[in-house]
C-alpha cells in the first residue's frame, strides 16, 4: 500500500497556541483592513499562509546555538562559524552575511552594472531583486520557459530558462550590456517550480561563451536540489549535497534570502566563488549599508542559527517531508477540481484563480476576491500573486495584466501539520463551490510603489 503522506521526521517542543475568531468577527476584521490580508493584526488570523519567508520554526539545535553566538562586533567566532559551513557547502571562497535577502541584493546588484543601460536576465526575478536591478539603473527581463505559464500542463522544471530565448535576448541587447545572469532556485513568482541542473549547466556554457556572469538568487536552493534529485535521471543517486554543490558550480555569485532555506527567522547571505575584487567591493559597501563585513546586520546568535539552520535544511528526510506537505495540499485540492499549478512546487500552493473565477476582469484581481473570502471562510491568510502584486506600467500608469492571477498558500517550515493542511483544502474547495458568487474589488487608495502591502480596496458590486 502506498502512503499517503511523509510521516514528519520530528516532534513537536514547543508550542503557540491559535485563535479562530468568528465569521462575523472575520467579516469585520477584513473590512477594517481595506480588504487587504497585509493589513491584519497576526492575531486575528488562524493558520497564516503570507509567507514560507521567516515563518518557520528552528530546532533545538538552533536555540542551543543561539546561546553560544559570539556578539563582538568584529571577527566573531559565529562569523567564522557560518562561513565554514557556506564554504563548505558551495566551495565558494568569499562570504558576507546580510540582515536578509534583499540587503544582499542591495549590495551586490549595484557592483555589477558599469552603467546606466544595462540589463539582468532571469528565469524570473523576485520582486526585490527586479527592485533592486531598477534602482542600480539597471532593467530586469525574465526568460523563463513558457510551459510555466500553462498551470495545468505536467512539466518536472517548470523553472526552467528558455535557452533560446535567452541567446537572443543576449545577442539583442549585445553581450557587453549584460551585467549578468540570475538564475532564481526555485522560481518563487510562477509557483515554487525548480530550474533543472542540466538548464543551469546550459545557462552557465552561455554565460561564460558571452563573457557574463551568474548569480543564483537561492533563497529555496535546497528545496530546488531536493526536486533534482527525485526528478532529474542523471542526478538520482547523488546526495543532496552533492547535487547542491554542482549547482553552485554553474554560478559565480550566490545571493540568499536565509528565512527560507536557511531555516531561520532573519538573515541572508552573499557568496561569491573567487572574484577578489567584487569580494572588495562588496566587503567596503557592506560598511555603510549592512554593517561589519563579519556581521552583516546580524546579531551573532543569528549567525549561529543560520549556520546550523543551512545544515539542516539539506537533509533529505526534511526535504522529503517538506514538499511532500506541499503535495498533499495540492492533491487534495486538485481532487475536488480546483485548479492549481501542477506539479506542485516547492514552498506553495499555487491556485489558479483566473481559471477559478473567470467572471473576475484582471483590473478587479480575481486572485484576491479567493483570498479574500478563503480569510471569511476560515480565517486563512494567503497572498495574491497576479495584477495586484504587479501594478501599474512606470511610465504610462496602466494596470499590467499579470500573465498568472495566483493565490498563494505558502506553507512554512516544520510548523503546521496535515491536519492544518486539511483544514486549509477544506475551506477553500468550500470557496471554490461558491466561485461564481465572488466580486472583485477597486481601489479606494493605491500608494505608487509596491502598492499591494498597504492599499485599502473595497469590493465591487
Ligand atoms: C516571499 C518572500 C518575502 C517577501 C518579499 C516581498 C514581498 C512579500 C514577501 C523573498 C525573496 C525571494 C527570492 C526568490 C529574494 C527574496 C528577498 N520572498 N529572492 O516569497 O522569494 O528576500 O525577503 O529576505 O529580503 O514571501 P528577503
Amino acid at each position: 500500500m502506498s502512503k499517503a503522506y511523509v510521516v514528519p521526521p520530528f516532534k513537536i517542543k514547543m508550542v503557540e497556541p491559535l485563535r479562530k475568531i468568528s465569521r462575523k468577527a472575520r467579516i469585520q476584521k477584513l473590512k477594517e483592513a481595506g480588504y487587504n490580508p497585509f493589513a491584519l493584526r497576526s492575531e486575528d488570523v488562524f493558520i497564516d499562509l503570507l509567507t514560507d519567508s521567516g515563518t518557520g520554526a528552528m530546532s533545538h539545535f538552533q536555540w542551543s546555538a543561539m546561546m553560544q553566538g559570539d556578539e563582538s562586533y568584529a571577527g566573531s567566532r559565529s562569523y567564522y562559524h557560518l562561513e565554514k559551513v557556506v564554504k563548505d557547502i558551495t566551495g565558494y571562497a568569499y562570504v558576507l552575511p546580510a540582515h536578509q535577502g534583499r540587503g544582499a541584493e542591495q549590495i551586490v546588484i549595484p557592483q555589477l552594472v558599469q552603467r546606466p543601460g544595462m540589463f539582468f536576465i532571469s528565469n524570473m526575478h523576485f520582486d526585490t531583486t527586479r527592485a533592486h536591478v531598477e534602482l542600480a539603473g539597471a532593467r530586469a527581463l525574465d526568460v523563463v520557459d513558457d510551459d510555466c505559464f500553462d498551470t495545468e500542463k505536467y512539466c518536472p522544471f517548470k523553472g526552467n530558462f528558455d535557452l533560446v530565448k535567452l541567446e537572443n535576448l543576449i545577442k539583442d541587447k549585445q553581450p557587453e550590456n549584460i551585467a549578468g545572469i540570475i538564475m532564481t532556485v526555485t522560481n518563487n513568482s510562477a509557483g515554487g517550480q525548480p530550474v533543472s541542473l542540466a538548464n543551469m549547466c546550459a545557462v552557465k556554457k552561455m554565460a561564460d561563451h558571452y563573457g557574463i556572469k551568474t548569480i543564483i538568487d537561492g533563497a529555496r536552493y535546497a528545496e530546488n536540489a531536493y526536486f533534482i534529485s527525485v526528478r532529474e535521471e542523471t542526478c538520482k543517486t547523488m546526495t543532496i549535497r552533492q547535487i547542491a554543490r554542482q549547482m553552485f558550480d554553474c554560478a559565480d555569485i550566490f545571493l540568499m534570502s536565509a528565512k527560507k532555506d536557511g531555516l531561520v527567522n532573519i538573515g541572508g547571505l552573499i557568496a561569491i566563488k573567487d572574484d577578489e575584487q567584487l569580494f572588495k567591493a562588496c566587503r567596503t559597501y557592506m560598511v555603510p549599508m549592512e554593517g561589519f563585513p563579519t556581521y552583516g546586520g546580524l546579531a551573532g546568535r543569528d549567525l549561529e542559527a543560520m549556520a546550523i539552520g543551512l545544515q539542516e535544511a539539506l537533509d533529505k528526510h526534511y526535504l522529503a517531508h517538506r514538499i511532500d506537505e506541499v503535495r498533499y495540499l495540492g492533491d487534495r485540492l486538485r481532487a475536488a477540481g480546483v485548479p492549481i499549478q501542477h506539479p506542485t512546487g516547492g514552498h506553495a500552493v499555487f491556485v489558479d484563480g483566473g481559471k477559478m473565477c473567470p467572471h473576475i476582469p484582471y483590473h478587479q484581481f480575481p486572485a484576491q476576491a479567493v483570498v479574500n473570502e478563503l480569510y471569511i471562510e476560515g480565517g486563512i491568510r494567503a497572498v495574491e500573486i497576479g495584477s495586484m502584486m504587479l501594478g501599474r506600467d512606470p511610465d504610462t500608469r496602466a494596470q499590467l495584466k499579470s500573465h498568472l492571477e495566483l493565490i498563494r498558500l505558502t506553507i512554512p517550515r516544520r510548523t503546521y501539520t496535515y491536519t492544518h493542511l486539511d483544514f486549509v483544502a477544506d475551506c477553500l474547495i468550500a470557496v471554490y463551490q461558491r466561485r461564481h458568487t465572488l466580486k472583485g474589488y477597486t481601489f479606494v487608495y493605491e500608494p505608487e510603489v509596491l502598492r499591494h502591502f498597504t492599499a485599502v480596496l473595497k469590493p465591487l458590486e
